[in-house]
């Protein structure tokens, strides 16, 4: 189910659908078989050691591994899920969160869809820097991309510095969603990326029902030729 690849962040369009096409340019044969309805593009970031890559590996391997590997520069897995009968390929990219990447790893913010903020529920300076990050996502990302407040390690009750409810409280000034999660004992990490994804399908079918109102009996007349779909909405194979 893994792929790897090189993608190009300048590449990455900002926070909207990406089409998929059943005839898209790909080297890839697997790729040119689409085998799934829409592609979200997510991005892991918080301080170094909080566990961004323990909970992408727990999502994509349903494994964990105690050795500490930090991340250098950015990594990315795949996993497709399924959400009210759509499948959706979520591409998910790890960031290191040492400073001395932070050039490499800023210029993927541009491209993601979602954004998970993982802290540690151990390491109360971990928590202290969300708001940081808060601040790398306003001055990096596209102005409407989801986000998602993470106080992982939370099986490890005994080492807590930050309370559940502190979590709770940040998420609410933010205006965004919360969990605790373990990487470790495998709590919520599923829970978190189906909710991110399905707060990026809700929000991404609105605006296309805004650009398509449905067709009722009662409506105006247009004054003009209604517009053409845009061309990669014809290509989208949903339509
Ligand atoms: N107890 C416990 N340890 C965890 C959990 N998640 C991760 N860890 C441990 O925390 C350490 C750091 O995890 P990583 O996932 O590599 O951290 P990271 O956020 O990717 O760090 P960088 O790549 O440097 O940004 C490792 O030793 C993991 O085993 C968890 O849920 N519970
Ligand atoms: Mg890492």
């Amino acid at each position: 189910s893994q792929s790897k690849s090189v993608d190009d962040p300048a590449s990455t369009p900002a926070a909207t659908v990406t089409p998929v096409s059943k005839k898209a340019k790909s080297s890839n044969e697997a790729e040119m078989a689409k085998t799934y309805d829409y592609l979200f593009k997510l991005l892991l970031i918080g301080d170094s050691g909080v566990g961004k890559t323990c909970i992408l590996f727990r999502f994509s391997e349903d494994a964990f591994n105690t050795t500490f590997i930090s991340t250098i520069g950015i990594d990315f897995k795949i996993r497709t899920i399924d959400l009210d009968g759509k499948k959706i390929k979520l591409q998910i990219w790890d960031t290191a969160g040492q400073e001395r990447f932070r050039t490499i790893t800023t210029a993927y913010y541009r491209g993601a869809m979602g954004i998970m903020l993982v802290y540690d529920i151990t390491q109360e300076k971990s928590f202290e820097n969300i708001k940081n990050w808060i601040r790398n996502i306003e001055e990096n990302a596209a102005a409407d991309v989801e986000k998602m407040l993470l106080g992982n390690k939370c099986e490890l009750n005994e080492k807590r510095q930050v309370t559940r409810v502190r979590g709770e409280q940040l998420a609410v000034e933010y205006g965004i969603k919360f969990m605790e999660t373990s990487a470790k004992a495998s709590i919520n990490v599923d829970d978190a990326f189906f909710t991110l994804a399905r707060d990026i399908k809700c929000k991404m079918e609105k605006r296309m029902e805004a650009n398509n109102p449905p067709k009722g009996g009662h409506q105006l007349k247009p004054q003009v030729e209604p517009r053409k779909a845009p061309s990669w909405l014809s290509k989208c194979n949903l339509f």
